[in-house]
């Protein structure tokens, strides 16, 4: 029997993104990465956005990704506890996976302590000051309002809807306008505001689509989990640390620690 003590952490799949090609291939390329982290993991944490658009009816499901939904099946069967938080993308989430893959669907942000540290576990979105507009379109997709009125379109023109939206998204559009925009690492910024309130030693976070390791203190690091589109980024917690890596290739690390220390 292995022995699973390890914690890992993912986000940004956007599965269902792009030519049917390029998402086998990072279907794939998932399954693989899942099947070396079975050998040793204890938990499992999904940090949103992991498929680029989902919605649960009553009765059905979106097709596809039966590869990397089997794969967690395996996992719920060996006893590894699975996590998937909501993201901007996928936040209709109901109690699907839970009933299939007995897992937690968590909404905004968790707070978990493993091993003596403190981890703040967020997909990202909507947090910091600004961005009122997106704010507002959150809590209205949110809302069982606009679930109901959603459900009741067909799928054919719901779903069609749907990615006709997402395509016109960050993701689709590429990533280095943002990289460039960004002085200021917003989410560190909101790591700062968390910790001023309460001791975490890790602040992990997605939606950025950026992976970045930024020590914030002596004894807190806001790591970004980046994503699966382009690159492959996780993060692995062996009781003691927390290690960022990536899956079949280089580990390609945003450093924003110097503007951070601008101003501040
Ligand atoms: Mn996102």
């Amino acid at each position: 029997m292995p022995i699973r003590d390890k914690i890992y952490f993912a986000s940004d799949f956007h599965l269902g993104n792009s030519n049917y090609h390029a998402h086998t291939e990072r279907e794939l390329r998932i399954v693989r990465w899942l099947d070396m982290v079975k050998e040793d993991a204890a938990e499992l944490y999904l940090v949103g956005d992991i498929f680029d658009f989902w919605f649960e009816y009553k009765t059905v499901v979106p097709k596809g990704y039966i590869r990397f939904l089997g794969k967690l099946a395996e996992f719920a069967d060996l006893g590894v506890k699975l996590t998937f938080f909501k993201g901007n993308h996928d936040m209709w989430m109901f109690g699907y996976l839970t009933e299939e893959l007995g897992a937690d669907i968590i909404s905004d942000e968790l707070i978990i302590e493993r091993g003596g540290k403190r981890f703040y576990i967020h997909h990202g979105d909507g947090l910091g000051p600004g961005d009122r507009k997106y704010k507002f379109l959150k809590k209205f997709f949110r809302s069982p309002v606009c679930q109901w009125l959603f459900e009741r379109l067909h799928p054919n023109l719901g779903v069609g809807i749907a990615n006709a939206w997402s395509k016109r998204s960050r993701i689709s559009n590429g990533k280095k306008t943002d990289r460039v925009m960004h002085q200021h690492e917003w989410l560190a910024e909101y790591s700062r505001d968390v910790l001023t309130k309460e001791h975490f030693d890790y602040l992990i976070f997605g939606h950025r689509h950026m992976a970045m390791d930024v020590k914030l203190s002596d004894t807190s690091r806001y790591i970004n989990l980046g994503e699966w589109v382009y690159t492959s980024s996780y993060a692995v917690f062996d009781g003691k640390d927390v290690k960022l890596l990536a899956f079949e290739r280089d580990l390609e690390l945003m450093d924003f620690t110097a503007a951070l220390t601008v101003g501040h």
